[in-house]
């Protein structure tokens, strides 16, 4: 590649991770709209048409590798759709619209809009089933938590990696049932588990500061496509984070294989999930501890918006006060 063309891509991905930023934005404004109602789809579909305009305003020949179901249900965003102005790079894109339905429906904290955008073909392509996760932040060895090790025996190993007790070490994993073994073994070594009732991207973002946050790791079974959406942020803040997608079914090793999954109980490391340059962008819709939710004023839309870029590692907090409001909900 000449250098004039290096320095038009590298342009292009610079402009582009601002660009993002407006999809996230809408997509969130769209979902705010519809906050407290108790109606998940009407918000989620809200967010997706919202998306979807705003993808297809970039100079980008997307396609949709990590998105809400196949391409015969519910007009979502689908696995394969092609998004972008088809002029521009070539990318993968990986969209949860409405992250937190129900913490959006309920308006409780934490729901948000996120999308990433990464290098074309480096993307896992996971289909939307469930993914067994560990995440860590930043500063420690390699391998020093393991999926495949006992829970117990990752929470002293990561207590001893940061010097302090196993007391010290908050575990965040979501409040569910299925949870009940995970939770009786980290607190049986002695740490303690904060729960979520949803929204676990932002969770394993926050193990990236757990002088902030408080919380050291991440554990358990969420969705695959939050999996590696989460992967394509730890890409650039830093920290640890493998996968195994929870395959119980033939319908589902199918699907997998189909999706070029070959070994259905694979380990995926970061660098598997996400493998070039990747960018990231996540809007507030309802306050929350990542983000602020968006604000209705008079005449005036508030929303804050975190965007990262793996290949420098930058993460930009965005403040926006929207003033043509018609306009900016329209699209
Ligand atoms: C998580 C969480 C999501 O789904 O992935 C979770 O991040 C897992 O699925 O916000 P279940 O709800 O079936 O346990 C969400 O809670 C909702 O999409």
């Amino acid at each position: 590649m000449s250098s004039h063309h290096a320095q038009t891509r590298h342009l292009l991905e610079r402009i582009l991770s601002i660009e993002i930023v407006r999809v996230t934005e809408r997509a969130a404004v769209a979902a705010a709209r519809l906050r407290g109602l108790g109606n998940e789809k009407d918000a989620d579909q809200a967010a997706v048409d919202a998306m979807r305009r705003e993808l297809n305003k970039l100079p980008i020949e997307g396609t949709v590798v990590i998105g809400e179901g196949e391409r015969d249900e519910a007009p979502m965003l689908f696995i394969g759709e092609a998004v972008g102005d088809g002029k521009g790079r070539k990318v993968d894109i990986a969209v949860d619209p409405l992250e937190g339905t129900t913490l959006c429906a309920k308006d409780m904290p934490g729901a948000i809009a996120t999308m990433a955008m990464a290098q074309s073909g480096t993307l896992l392509n996971a289909p939307d089933v469930y993914m067994d996760k560990i995440a860590i932040g930043p500063g420690y060895a390699h391998g020093v938590v393991d999926l495949d090790a006992a829970p117990g025996d990752n929470i002293n190993a990561l207590a001893k990696a940061k010097g302090v007790r196993p007391a010290d070490i908050t575990a965040l994993v979501l409040d569910r049932p299925r949870h009940a073994d995970l939770i009786a073994a980290v607190r049986k070594a002695g740490a303690s588990v904060r729960f979520i009732s949803d929204g676990d991207i932002a969770g394993v973002i926050h193990t990236a500061e757990p002088d902030v946050t408080g919380i050291d790791i991440y554990l358990g079974i969420g969705g695959a496509p939050e999996g590696v959406l989460a992967a394509t942020a730890l890409a650039c803040i830093g920290g640890q984070l493998q996968g195994r997608l929870v395959l119980d079914s033939e319908e589902k090793r199918a699907r997998a294989r189909q999706m070029g999954i070959a070994d259905p109980r694979k380990k995926y490391e970061l660098k598997d999930m996400v493998r070039g340059d990747s960018v990231f962008a996540a809007t507030g819709v309802t306050d929350g501890s990542l983000l602020r939710g968006v604000r209705f004023r008079d005449g005036l839309i508030e929303t804050e918006t975190v965007v990262m870029r793996s290949a420098t590692g930058t993460v930009r907090w965005i403040r926006a006060e929207h003033r043509q409001v018609d306009k900016f909900e329209r699209g």
